[in-house]
């Protein structure tokens, strides 16, 4: 499957500046197509700006972290000791995309890795770190080529390397390609990984801000949250919170996946409704299906409903509604799919990604996906309603190392609610109805 067929240009005036430049017939991997579009005079302005006012820029321009958390990314980077006692310090860009339905990250770095590279050289610079990574998923082996090609682009042009663009300003700029975990998309088991250690998470406190790659101050940002970063300096705070519709500022790629019309990508305002989201962008359901409920941010998110189809999407409603933003790149549960069908396949994943490091859910999430089997086949107990609700809170926030868990029993506690009929009829039909 390739993004391609995923991605719909849309023709309105509305401002796209991630994707602006991301076109099937006219692709943005050279270094001259990018500059030819206004490429890297965010850095030669960045590069005249004082770190911290860079750092303040972005923060009064409310950028929230993509990756999934929406962690306000200036204040994130304002948390990097700047006082000289850390010569040493890292900015990371996390671009190990393995959230279910989520393939955003890819979009970018297939259409535009000058985009993210320039993001990540202004940031960089803001917190004055010396050395860069890309981790990648190791799948991405397109996204993986035209990167390092960008990259050879950008130290011959003098974006990278010594002293950058005479400022004397240095920095080296890395490709590391993941083994394929789920896991190395946590911030700390992406760090361990990096040093070679096994991905495991960390316990935070201490924030990798302060103590994070080799013990040194390190940042970790999301491949869409990077790429927003030239805009911000080019155009303003203001100009980025006009963007937005709602509570959140500047624009987002919203994904759908599932029996939709047109599945794909689209870059809107912060803040759309799911409704707009999946009927006007993605063309409603397929024909013969209907709705009956979402996971709006990849699969660690809650379902939404029909009554929700109103709410916008952004960081705060969802979170009202009783979800979460997530990733933004939303999956569909239409009336022909079995919903504990559904959330089997999603804990199956969960439960094979465990790292093993904390045993809730080393030990929970396959237990979970052996209780959810039997009902999906038949040979469920009434019981096991109440053991999978117990799971769900034992898998909890704040009962195990990491938000893996916790972010696995969001699909699984919400179909409770929502969908419990149908675990009922499995339970009490000795089979699934959907067979
Ligand atoms: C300093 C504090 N820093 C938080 C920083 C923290 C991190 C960022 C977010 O998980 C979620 C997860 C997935 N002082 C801080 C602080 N920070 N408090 O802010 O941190 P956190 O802990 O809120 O989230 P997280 O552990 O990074 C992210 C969910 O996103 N998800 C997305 C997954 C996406 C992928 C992908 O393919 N790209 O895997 C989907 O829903 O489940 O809950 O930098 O250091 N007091």
């Amino acid at each position: 499957m390739t993004w391609k067929k995923y991605w719909t240009d849309t023709t309105d005036d509305m401002e796209r500046p991630l994707t602006e430049h991301i076109s099937f017939d006219r692709p943005c991997y050279n270094l001259r197509d990018y500059e030819m579009n206004g490429g890297y005079q965010a850095l030669r302005k960045a590069l005249t700006l004082s770190p911290e006012n860079i750092t303040n820029i972005v923060q009064a321009s409310d950028l929230k972290g993509r990756g999934g958390a929406g962690f306000n990314t200036g204040m994130k980077w304002s948390f990097v000791p700047m006082n000289g006692d850390y010569p040493v310090k890292y900015l990371i860009a996390n671009a190990d995309e393995m959230e279910p339905g989520t393939f955003k990250d890819r979009m970018l770095m297939e259409g535009n890795p000058h985009q993210l590279i320039e993001g990540m050289i202004i940031s960089a610079f803001a917190i004055q770190a010396n050395i860069s990574y890309i981790f990648l998923r190791w799948a991405y082996k397109k996204a993986g080529r035209l990167l390092k090609h960008a990259m050879d682009e950008a130290y011959a042009a003098g974006y990278l390397g010594k002293n950058i663009l005479g400022t004397g300003y240095n920095l080296e700029m890395y490709l590391h390609t993941g083994v394929g975990r789920y896991i190395c998309g946590e911030e700390t088991a992406l760090l361990n990984a990096l040093e070679g250690k096994r991905a495991t998470p960390r316990a935070k406190p201490p924030f990798p801000q302060v103590s994070g790659l080799f013990g040194k101050p390190t940042i970790v940002n999301n491949v869409e949250t990077l790429c927003n970063i030239p805009h911000i300096i080019n155009n303003g705070p203001e100009w980025f919170k006009s963007l937005g519709k709602g509570n959140d500022a500047g624009t987002k790629i919203y994904g759908v996946s599932g029996r939709v019309k047109k599945p794909g990508l689209w870059e809107l305002p912060m803040g759309v409704s799911m409704r707009e989201l999946i009927e006007d962008c993605a063309g409603g359901m397929a024909n013969g299906y209907g709705f009956r409920g979402a996971l709006p941010g990849g699969a660690s998110t809650d379902f939404l409903v029909k009554e929700h189809l109103d709410i916008s999407l952004d960081f705060k409603s969802v979170a009202v509604a009783g979800s979460r933003l997530g990733t933004g790149t939303m999956i569909i549960l239409d009336d022909h799919t079995c919903p504990v069908g559904f959330v089997h396949n999603l804990e199956h994943f969960f439960a094979q990604e465990s790292c093993g490091w904390c045993t809730p859910c080393r030990e929970g999430l396959p237990w979970t996906e052996k209780i959810l089997l039997s009902i999906e086949r038949g040979e469920g107990k009434p019981e096991d309603l109440n053991l999978l609700e117990t799971h769900t809170r034992f898998l909890g926030p704040g009962n195990t190392f990491c938000a893996l868990a916790p972010g696995a029993m969001e699909p699984l506690q919400s179909a409770l609610k929502y969908f419990r009929e149908d675990f009922e009829r499995h339970i009490d039909q000795k089979k699934c109805p959907w067979r």
